[in-house]
């Protein structure tokens, strides 16, 4: 039962379906994880999104993350015009990528040189192959409930035995490209321990969200990261950061910056593009510099450094490096984390909040949630319901249990205050 008027929405959607597999170009965008159809926007504007049908959203998915200083910034908008009119595309050096690179480098001390990509895919794809390419070895370590795009050798799950070679976690991933993989939890060292006792030597890196993103909002245990970055040197693996979501969202110089961890690849993406198509990968020269055109690992890309990505990228780095907004951000944060455990709470609902920075998520499990084991216990029908309720209450949150709610800098108390009240009528309703 929904008093939301949806007709356009609904109306795009089933014309969508006929040409789009699903209706959608990302999955999670279907809605399937919270039982309706999906919305289709009209126009974003600070920390609202306006759909085809004039309704108007609170939105904490912020493009699933790069909107960090609100939708449509206008500093953002007018670096993008600015660009458009002297082209939108050269695939030729620009002086505004030697600029963007150099914000980079200056925000992220481990990071020497960086490459530019034109997703988070490609920059964890190409950070595995230049870690391979410069260890001479093969297998990888990543964790379960981490997310780095949909390359082929990522999207494996757990093989059969603990700390064993992978399996496809997608139909048209063959098993031998799955075989390289090694999943362990996440938040578990002595798993890892014990997998870098048995095969540390032909491990040619560990990719880790250092903050999990893709669970919903897990943050590393006390102690984890440096746990992981002790085994990686001591077994000469390298250790890949994929900061894609946390990079400039948890603090300027990302996870890395708040764990003071440096690791030796760094995988960034949607913030630094400020919403337009980016990705980057970066770390020590030594490393980097394997790369084509200097060194036998390969890698490309058309429209990688674009001037429309790198001018929109490099306004929103400049407001973020300018206004420093973390602590405001957090102070936000933290009222709304306060506001959803108090919702839940009052209302005798089985929930907890994770939080790091202005990421967060409400599980609907009592809790804790530390890994995949334990956040795959929520009750992903509840969340539906909650999702659903938001949305006629005018708050569209991530369409999925397993996704983190952005604040941006354009969430203003009014709104974390509307979006508190909304909470605890419809967690009242779920009981
Ligand atoms: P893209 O290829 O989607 O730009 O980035 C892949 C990626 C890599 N690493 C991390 C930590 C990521 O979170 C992502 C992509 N994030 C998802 C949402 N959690 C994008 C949303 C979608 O798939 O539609």
């Amino acid at each position: 039962m929904t008093n939301l008027d949806t007709t356009r929405s609904d109306d795009l959607f089933t014309r969508a379906q006929q040409v789009i597999p699903g209706g959608v170009n990302s999955p999670v965008r279907a809605f399937r994880a919270v039982g309706r159809a999906p919305l289709f926007i009209r126009d974003a504007a600070g920390a609202n999104l306006t759909d085809v049908d004039g309704n108007r959203y609170i939105d904490y998915v912020g493009s699933w993350g790069p909107m960090i200083m609100g939708h449509a910034h206008p500093a953002v908008i007018e670096a993008v015009r600015e660009a458009a009119i002297r082209g939108t595309s050269y695939g030729a050096p620009t002086e505004l990528e030697v600029e963007l690179a150099n914000e980079i480098v200056s925000a992220f001390p481990s990071i020497e040189r960086v490459r530019l990509t034109s997703s988070g895919t490609e920059a964890a794809m190409s950070a595995i192959r230049l870690a391979r390419g410069f260890t001479g070895r093969d297998r990888i370590v990543k964790f379960e409930g981490c997310y780095h795009g949909h390359s082929d050798g990522l999207l494996v799950k757990a093989g059969s035995g603990l700390a064993t070679f992978g399996t496809p976690d997608s139909a048209g991933v063959p098993a031998d490209f799955a075989r390289n993989t090694i999943v362990v939890p996440f938040n578990d060292v002595d798993t890892l321990r014990q997998t870098f006792e048995e095969q540390g030597t032909e491990v040619a890196g560990i990719v880790i969200e250092p903050v999990a993103g893709n669970m919903g909002c897990v943050p590393p245990k006390s102690g984890y990261l440096k746990a992981v970055r002790e085994l990686t040197t001591r077994f000469g693996s390298l250790l890949i950061f994929d900061e894609v979501i946390t990079g400039f969202r948890v603090a300027y110089g990302g996870a890395q910056e708040l764990y003071r961890i440096k690791p030796d690849l760094t995988c960034l993406g949607k913030i630094i593009g400020g919403g337009l198509p980016v990705g980057a990968f970066g770390g020590r020269a030594d490393v980097m510099d394997r790369l084509a055109p200097l060194g036998p690992v390969y890698q490309a890309g058309t429209l990688s450094g674009n001037p429309l990505a790198v001018s929109a990228g490099l306004a929103m780095l400049k407001l973020l490096r300018d206004s420093k907004p973390y602590d405001e951000l957090d102070r936000r944060s933290a009222r709304l984390e306060q506001g959803l455990r108090n919702a839940a709470s009052r209302a005798g609902i089985p929930a907890v909040v994770n939080r790091v920075g202005s990421m967060l998520t409400s599980f609907f499990t009592k809790g804790p949630v530390s890994d995949w084991s334990t956040a795959k216990l929520s009750d992903t029908e509840l969340y539906g319901r909650f999702f659903r309720s938001m949305l006629e209450s005018g708050v569209y949150l991530a369409p999925s249990q397993f996704e983190c709610a952005f604040v941006s800098l354009a969430h203003g108390e009014d709104h974390i205050e509307k979006t508190i009240e909304a909470a605890t009528l419809a967690m009242s309703a779920l009981r």
